[in-house]
């Protein structure tokens, strides 16, 4: 009699235990609103960097580590938004220097400047997308500020639209922005101040793991179809087990 009792609740505790380890947890728990991008070279300028971003409301924080460009050099950055979101590859050639990608060449791909990346005191709108006194000079530099944005861009960016573009290119290596190309973007500035450096979309998150949030039992949950095959196995385990008991009764009676 206990050892059914016990039998039944192992059997019950297996099914309540059922949907944890069926399916991942739901990743719509405010996944929604943080965003990373990896930003990769354009122009073979050798630069390179991440972003991440986090949407609140109409706050967005934003930080943007980059490295590999020229070094003493205003490099303005923004979020575009309202092309295909996307970046042009390395090796696509525009109507610079030398078949150089200039900003606007692809603006179908990752859209207008929706949110000029300056630091304090520069204003952070598209009015500001050539604030030069107020942009990132290193070869390497890490940026962070939260910005107040409309709420429209705030919701393309948490829906993953924005897409992260450094600018400032030193195409024939003289250390300096020069050359005889003017800019697209302000012919009193030449095409190396603005051309696109490096370039990633900003893509909602893999939901981060909570510290301690999430426990399995130490189960491997890297893939979905392994705690399913246990999820499986409990449920057979449990009706084995209500199995057992029925026959226990049976055989009882
Ligand atoms: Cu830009």
């Amino acid at each position: 009699m206990r050892t059914t009792r016990i039998t039944t609740i192992a059997a019950a505790a297996a099914l309540v235990g059922l949907p944890l380890a069926v399916g991942p947890a739901s990743a719509d728990d405010h996944g929604g609103s943080e965003l990373t991008a990896e930003l990769t070279q354009l122009n073979d300028s050798g630069a390179s960097g991440t972003a991440w971003a986090k949407v609140d409301g109409t706050q967005v924080e934003v930080k943007v580590e980059t490295t590999g460009l020229l070094d003493g050099a205003p490099h303005a950055q923004h979020i575009h938004i309202g092309g295909q979101g996307v970046c042009p590859s390395n090796d696509q050639e525009g109507s610079g220097f030398e078949g150089a990608l200039q900003t606007t060449d692809a603006a179908d791909q990752y859209g207008g400047v929706a949110v000029s990346l300056t630091m304090e005191p520069g204003e952070t709108g598209p009015d500001a997308a050539l604030d030069v006194d107020n942009f990132p000079t290193g070869a390497s530099n890490t940026y962070s500020r939260t910005i107040t944005v409309s709420d429209e861009v705030a919701q393309q960016i948490a829906d993953g639209d924005g897409v992260v573009v450094v600018h400032g290119v030193d195409h024939d290596g003289s250390g300096a922005y020069d050359g005889d190309t003017k800019s697209d973007l302000d012919p009193s500035l030449p095409s190396e101040a603005t051309d696109p450096a490096a370039c990633g979309e900003l893509d909602v998150a893999q939901m981060a793991m909570p510290e301690g949030g999430v426990e399995t039992g130490g189960a491997d949950t890297s893939g979905v179809e392994y705690p399913a095959v246990l999820g499986l196995g409990g449920l057979a385990m449990a009706l084995g087990a209500f199995g057992l008991i029925a026959t226990r009764r049976r055989a009882t009676r």
